[in-house]
């Protein structure tokens, strides 16, 4: 049987390599960590730290490690050096002998070392070289500067030249337009002793062909080394059902196996809105007559997950079936947690998987920019139900196209898609981020304007890169690797064969999925989210800031004015400010202060991304995919994200929580009417009584409509449309007045939605004043809200972390509102957030925060 030694989380010390001192080091870490915790550098994330701190990528620095070795472990015929990652350029020596040098992040590194191995103390040292005087030379070397639009080179003192493309290493190292430029080094994953004698499982995937509520046919492929050539038996066997045996010939070597397994009446799994998150454990053993020589295992859920690309009577779908049911996606796109990311503990990530699926998400996309993720992360999306667009690490950049370059994406394709593919929430495979968009080959006039900065010869050159990776390798292994999971090449793309530009046009809106960025970042007005659906929306955002205890982790009291050079440091999207105070002018009424500006910049985030979710949701099945731009942040900053990077929900959370519910009320104003559609993501037909209330802002009843309505399964339905000006009969001045719709079944309530009728920058607001009284249920204190005024956009604030049950609300003079607490949990062994004490500190809304 195989024996591991684990060589992580024990004694390692590390230098900066001209140095002569070694000071203790972390592994799993990195550089900027370790000098960080030995005080020789301060906070990267505080201030204007992260400038003072570009030479430490100008450096090489070495690791090392003493470890005793065992008789045991050398007694196996084969032992190999693991390294689960190294961050980037490190050569390894083991007891001074070089083994290999490395020049991939993403890749796992496995080497033989036994000859080089003796019993006792043995030394293991990696020497990191400077990943920026690594590649500092390449661009010279090509003639030219590759297109790589976020790498913050100025930031890194390197000028013009643009080297995160030559570096197989996390992107948004280099600088993102919500990040920071730490480019580090270090050993960023597990690195272990591994040792086997005559057989050893290296790999073992469950290949799900065939599936459904009856039957799930299944394929076993195990890769076996071997040291001798020998009959055995597999045995596999999984959590509730029959064995499987094959016995097989081993050839000396590896060995690839393939075993079939058929499951009746398998549990399925289903993300979290459609039904269970049923996981198998399957066992993979060999044996020798009665001797069990290797064994593994692995955990799935068993499901059929493919694209749907269909022609329709409008173009072309893209929508996601899983087990034949069609699934309208609804989630974000998710960025890496940390500019470090050895600092992302199991509690963070079960913080962040725990809240979009508290929020009713679905689907993540992680995002080519930055890591392919921890198997935590999938393990977690497993448990939860949410489903994972899985960008290959490629984005917004052109690369080069060597063969040596080629060659070393291939292998990192091969260890991810080898990795991952057992996941059951690995729902697409997808090239890249926006390369294709930005370069536009098909389309001479689309694009970013990077190709016509090229000579003929050279754009020939980068698209043959471009081709050769998106279109040939990375397809060819998932297809060889992962038959099941469906790639695409590039997000956003409209079909395989040709490119348009990447903001919509109407005549992109048919096919494929996209990226809208004209609210944003071409400043046109909100309601033009109601204009651009398209069938699959991978990416839209609105940037907010974080809340004033965040900002406080950054900058001082006294750099709180967004003009500050602390607060511009903490805001990378170089426009991301003005865009901010011109929405802001355009919907809202000017701020009181900054602390008002902070709060009004969060509120107005929300109304965007509701308003572009619910113009998304409600034109399902036409549009079946919504996933906005950003859920979390990688440092303490002003972006587009949904919770913060200590994971505090920003308003949108609250809202992005409320406009995902499985089934939701959408009231859609368009001119004088008023259309109210029920979404709803679950496969009953739902009827439903639907009050419409409209009330003044003193909380009179003003009219009240109730009538029966029917809403498909797993559709969009227009349950009823009114003239606006039918309902609302009053006198300007006695604005603002309300319409609260509401539906309920079953006596239960299952969505209520209000809308205004003026423009929230036109609203008179008064003084509230909001009161609340605490009381005990279930051995927790929720409050009840209520207020003598119509109330809108009331803020709850706590000191303890956590998320209320509702936050971002209007309060109707009358109505008492129960909202209880979820506590953040810092212990992974109970859930991530419980049932805890509200603990209210301060109460707002809309009308303390504007002149
Ligand atoms: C999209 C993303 C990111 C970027 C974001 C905001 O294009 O793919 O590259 O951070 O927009 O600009």
């Amino acid at each position: 049987m195989k024996i591991k030694q684990n060589l992580t989380n024990q004694k390692w010390q590390f230098k900066q390599a001209n140095e002569k001192i070694w000071l203790s080091a972390t592994v799993p870490g990195c550089v900027h960590h370790d000098l960080r915790d030995h005080h020789i550098i301060e906070d990267p994330f505080y201030g204007k730290n992260e400038l003072d701190m570009q030479w430490i990528d100008k450096k090489d620095w070495e690791y090392k490690t003493v470890f005793d070795v065992s008789n045991e472990m050398l007694s196996k015929e084969v032992v190999v050096l693991i390294f689960e990652g190294l961050d980037t350029y490190a050569d390894i020596y083991l007891n001074d002998h070089k083994l290999i040098e490395t020049n991939n992040m993403f890749r796992t590194w496995n080497i033989d070392v036994k000859p080089f191995l003796s019993i006792g103390e043995n030394t293991l040292r990696i020497y990191f070289h400077s990943p920026i005087n690594r590649d500092m030379k390449k661009p010279n070397e090509l003639g030219y500067n590759l297109p790589a639009v976020n790498d913050h080179s100025e930031d890194g003192e390197v000028g013009e030249n643009k080297l995160s493309v030559f570096a197989r290493k996390a992107p948004y190292h280099y600088g993102w337009d919500w990040g920071p430029r730490f480019v580090t080094s270090g050993i960023w994953k597990d690195v272990y002793l591994q040792g086997w004698s005559v057989v050893n499982i290296t790999d073992f995937h469950i290949q799900q062909s065939s599936i459904s509520t009856e039957v799930a046919q299944l394929t076993a492929v195990l890769e076996i080394k071997s040291t001798v050539s020998k009959e055995i038996t597999i045995e596999i066997k999984d959590t509730d059902s029959e064995r499987a045996y094959e016995t097989y010939k081993l050839e000396k070597g590896t060995n690839s196996i393939s075993v079939p397994i058929t499951i009746a009446h398998p549990k399925l799994w289903w993300t979290r809105e459609l039904g269970e998150q049923n996981l198998y454990t399957f066992y993979a053993n060999i044996l020798d007559e009665d001797d069990i020589l290797a064994e593994v295992s692995v955990q799935t859920g068993l499901r059929q997950i493919q694209l749907i690309r269909n022609k329709d009577k409008y173009g072309t779908t893209f929508q996601f079936e899983l087990n034949g049911i069609p699934i309208f996606a609804k989630g974000a796109n998710h960025i890496p947690n940390d500019s470090f990311q050895t600092d992302v503990t199991e509690e963070r990530y079960r913080h962040e998987i725990a809240t979009a699926a508290a929020s009713n998400m679905n689907m993540l996309r992680v995002w080519g920019g930055g890591i392919y993720e921890y198997d935590l992360f999938y393990q977690l999306c497993d448990e939860y139900g949410i489903l994972v667009w899985q960008d290959f690490m490629f984005a917004c950049s052109m690369y080069p196209g060597d063969q040596s370059f080629l060659e070393n994406v291939r292998q990192e394709a091969i260890d991810n898609v080898k990795r991952l593919r057992n996941y059951a929430c690995i729902a697409l495979w997808c090239g890249n981020n926006e390369m294709d968009a930005a370069w536009s080959e098909y389309d001479e006039d689309g694009g970013w304007g990077w190709k016509e900065l090229y000579t003929r010869e050279q754009r020939e050159v980068i698209w043959k890169a471009y081709d050769d990776i998106f279109h040939h390798i990375l397809p060819d292994v998932v297809e060889e690797l992962d038959p099941t999971t469906d790639y695409w090449p590039s997000s956003p793309m409209q079909d395989l064969s040709q490119s348009k530009a990447q903001h919509a046009t109407f005549d992109s809106l048919q096919q494929g999925d996209i990226h809208y960025w004209d609210v944003w970042h071409g400043l046109k007005p909100l309601e033009e989210y109601k204009k651009y659906v398209g069938r699959f929306m991978s990416e839209y955002g609105f940037q907010s800031f974080p809340e004033k205890k965040t900002v406080l982790s950054y900058a001082e009291e006294n750099d709180l004015e967004l003009e500050s050079e602390v607060m511009l440091h903490h805001q990378k999207n170089g426009d991301g400010n003005r865009l901010i105070k011109n929405y802001m002018q355009m919907y809202y009424k000017d701020p009181k202060d900054f602390s008002s500006f902070l709060y009004l910049s969060q509120t107005l985030q929300a109304d965007a991304i509701k308003s572009a979710i619910e113009a998304h949701r409600l034109n399902k099945p036409f549009c079946m995919g919504t996933l906005y731009w950003q859920l979390n942040d990688c440092w303490p900053v002003a972006s587009w994200a949904s919770m913060d990077y200590y994971g505090r929900w920003k308003a949108l959370q609250y809202t992005v929580k409320d406009r995902y519910k499985d089934i939701a009320l959408i009231i859609d104003k368009q001119g004088s009417e008023c259309n109210f559609y029920i979404v709803s993501d679950i496969l009953d037909n739902v009827s439903a009584e639907l009050t419409i209330k409209l009330f003044d802002r003193n909380g009179n009843l003003l009219y009240e409509n109730k009538e029966l309505v029917l809403a498909g399964a797993n559709t969009s339905t227009l349950v009823k449309s009114e003239k606006v000006d039918k309902i609302i009969q009053y006198k300007k001045q006695e604005q603002p007045i309300v319409l609260r719709g509401i539906i309920e079944a079953n006596k239960k309530l299952i969505d209520a939605v209000d809308i205004f009728f003026e423009p929230i920058k036109d609203l008179t607001l008064e003084k509230p004043n909001i009161t609340y009284e605490l009381i005990e249920e279930d051995g927790v204190t929720c409050a009840y809200l209520k207020s003598e005024k119509l109330a809108k956009d009331v803020w709850l604030e706590t000191d303890k972390e956590g998320y209320f049950s509702e936050n971002k609300f209007n309060l109707i003079p009358g109505e008492k509102k129960k909202i209880h607490f979820f506590e953040r949990s810092s212990n992974v062994n109970s859930p991530p957030f419980i049932s805890g004490d509200i603990a209210i500190i301060k109460i707002t809304s809309m009308y303390d925060y504007v002149i």
